[in-house]
């Protein structure tokens, strides 16, 4: 049984503790084009009225961390992500996790970005382990190593602990401390493989066991294509905050699945007092009252 580890990410004003120890953090998936037309079209239009909303309105519902994604088809990445990044700063101080597949968006985000940002991602792939953990060592940053390499997503939580050894060892190679890397299990979505979500669970114990890791997944994934997708994700994220998850990156504004993050912190003793969570009765009170 590996010891917990502590991953710190930072803005230039904010810190985030990531650990088992204390309360999950919210990774804000919202601002990321992909399978968000909205976004797409507000990105190829240059407005970034909507990515300034989904970062405000995701951190008053609890998220810690934004993930950053501008990956829009045909546009100039790396200077396209820095405008989005910026449109996200100037209304919030929260420490960001940049979600690119350029290596040059990633640099130049990291180039510019001040504190310690989270990369999302690197995976076991020769070609991602070469470009992107040297970057992270280079700014000292934290990463999301993906559990799949050349031979694509391992089928079994076995060979995906596998993936997940290697990263962590080609990081510990470049002297990036374990603790800087994260590893996401990957849940993949239970309407093409009913396995998925126990594939992704079964991987996360295997992987705290051994490492000690912090974990996160894009865990609202899981369900497409399901209908009543909020209860499944409710359910499956509070099931994996107990198999390790520690950083889900998800959408806060889905009451269920923000319920089900503090009743899972409350259930695994990282609440002390119950104070978070009748903080948020209180606060849900407050605007059903105001509602009325
Ligand atoms: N692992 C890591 N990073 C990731 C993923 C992962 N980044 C991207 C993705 N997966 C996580 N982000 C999202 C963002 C949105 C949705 C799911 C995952 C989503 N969107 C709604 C949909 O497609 O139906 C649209 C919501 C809307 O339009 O309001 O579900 O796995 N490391």
């Amino acid at each position: 049984m590996a010891a917990n580890l502590k991953t710190i990410v930072s803005s230039a004003t904010q810190t985030v503790e990531i650990s088992r120890d204390g309360p999950t953090v919210i990774i804000g998936e919202r601002i990321n084009p992909t399978g968000r037309k909205v976004v797409l079209q507000a990105l190829r239009e240059g407005n970034f009225d909507i990515v300034r909303q989904d970062a405000k309105e995701q951190v008053a519902a609890g998220a810690a961390i934004l993930d950053v994604n501008a990956g829009v088809p045909g546009a100039d990445e790396p200077a396209l992500l820095q405008q989005v990044m910026r449109a996200v700063m100037e209304v919030t101080d929260v420490p960001l996790c940049i979600d690119t597949a350029n290596p040059k968006a990633l640099e130049a985000a990291l180039k510019s970005y001040r504190g310690k940002a989270l990369v999302n991602s690197v995976n076991g792939e020769e070609r991602s382990l070469n470009t992107v953990l040297p970057l992270v060592e280079e700014y000292g940053a934290a990463v999301i190593g993906l559990c799949m390499d050349d031979n694509g997503i391992p089928d079994t939580p076995e060979k995906r602990l596998a993936v997940a050894d290697k990263i962590i060892e080609r990081a510990a190679r470049l002297g990036i401390d374990v603790a800087n890397v994260i590893i996401d299990p990957l849940a993949l979505t239970m309407g093409a493989d009913s396995k998925a979500g126990w594939i992704a669970l079964r991987t996360t114990e295997l992987i705290v066991r051994e490492f000690g890791v912090n974990i996160s997944m894009g865990a609202s994934n899981i369900s497409f294509g399901m209908p009543d997708r909020r209860y499944i994700n409710a359910t499956f994220i509070a099931m994996a905050i107990h198999a390790g998850l520690t950083c889900p990156i998800t959408n806060p504004l889905v009451p269920e699945v923000a319920i089900a993050i503090l009743a899972a912190d409350l259930c695994m003793g990282r609440d002390d007092y119950g104070m978070r969570w009748i903080q948020a009765y209180r606060q849900r009170a407050k605007e059903t009252a105001a509602q009325a």
